[in-house]
C-alpha cells in the first residue's frame, strides 16, 4: 500500500518494510489466529450477506450471488492491536462499495455483524472509497474457518480487530454504536499509524 507514514517524517527511511511497520508493531511472518469464541461453521447454502439499517431496501446475497459480484484481488498490510504486522497479505473479495452501489443513505455509521455474536463499528467513509472488502480467499485458497471462512470483512487500514471474521450482515446506523472491543477496552477507532489501541489513546 501506499502508505506514507507520519511517524517517519523528515526521518530517513532504511528500509522499505520497515517504513511499513506501524509505531509499536513488529513483522510477523506466520498468520496468528485471534478470536473470542469458537469458530462458527456455516453451511455456503445457508450463508447469506445482508446490508440492512438506514438502507430503503435490505440487500441480500446468497453465497453464488455473491460470487457473482465484480472480484477484486488484494495485497495490502495488516496489523493487529497484540503487535503484530504482516506485510502484503493476498486476498480476494468483493469491495463495499460494490455492495453499496446505488446505495442512497443517510447513515454515517456502520456495525459489522458476524455469526457468534461479534461487532465491531466504524463510520460508513472508512469502509467506502475502495478502503474495504468482504474477502473469501485468502493466499489463492478458500479462506479458512479459523480465519473468518467461507467470508470475513477486511478493513486493512484500521487494526485488525475491524475485520470482521464471519460477518453476515452490514447494519447502516446514524448514530455510532460501538462493538464488541470497542465496549470492552479498545479504541472506538483504531488507526495503527495514529497507535489508536485502547480507550482514551
Ligand atoms: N467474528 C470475529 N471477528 C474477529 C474477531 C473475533 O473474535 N470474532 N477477532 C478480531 C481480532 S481482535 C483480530 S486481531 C482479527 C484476527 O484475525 P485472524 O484470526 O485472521 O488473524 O480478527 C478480528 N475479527
Ligand atoms: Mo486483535
Amino acid at each position: 500500500m501506499a502508505f506514507i507514514s507520519r511517524g517517519f517524517k523528515g526521518k530517513r527511511r532504511t528500509d522499505a518494510s520497515s517504513s511499513r511497520v506501524p509505531p509499536g508493531q513488529h513483522l510477523e511472518n506466520g498468520f496468528p489466529v485471534l478470536s473470542a469464541g469458537p469458530t462458527p461453521r456455516v453451511p455456503l447454502d445457508r450463508w447469506m450477506l445482508t446490508i440492512d439499517g438506514e438502507i430503503d431496501q435490505p440487500r441480500n446475497w446468497t453465497w453464488d450471488q455473491f460470487l457473482a459480484l465484480p472480484q477484486e484481488e488484494i495485497t495490502v498490510d495488516i496489523h493487529c492491536v497484540t503487535k503484530w504486522t504482516k506485510l502484503d497479505t493476498r486476498w480476494k473479495g468483493v469491495s463495499i462499495d460494490t455492495l453499496l452501489e446505488g446505495v442512497d443513505t443517510a447513515a454515517e455509521y456502520v456495525l459489522a455483524r458476524s455469526d457468534g455474536g461479534y461487532t465491531t463499528n466504524m463510520p460508513l467513509d472508512e469502509i467506502t472509497g475502495h478502503k474495504a472488502w468482504v474477502v473469501h480467499e485468502y493466499g489463492g485458497e478458500a479462506l479458512h474457518p479459523e480465519h473468518g471462512g467461507p467470508a470475513r470483512l477486511l478493513v486493512p487500514h484500521l487494526y485488525l480487530w475491524k475485520s470482521a471474521k464471519w460477518v453476515w450482515g452490514l447494519t447502516l446506523l446514524n448514530e455510532d454504536q460501538p462493538g464488541f472491543w470497542e465496549t470492552n477496552g479498545y479504541n472506538n477507532h483504531g488507526d495503527p499509524w495514529r497507535e489508536e489501541r485502547y480507550w482514551g489513546d
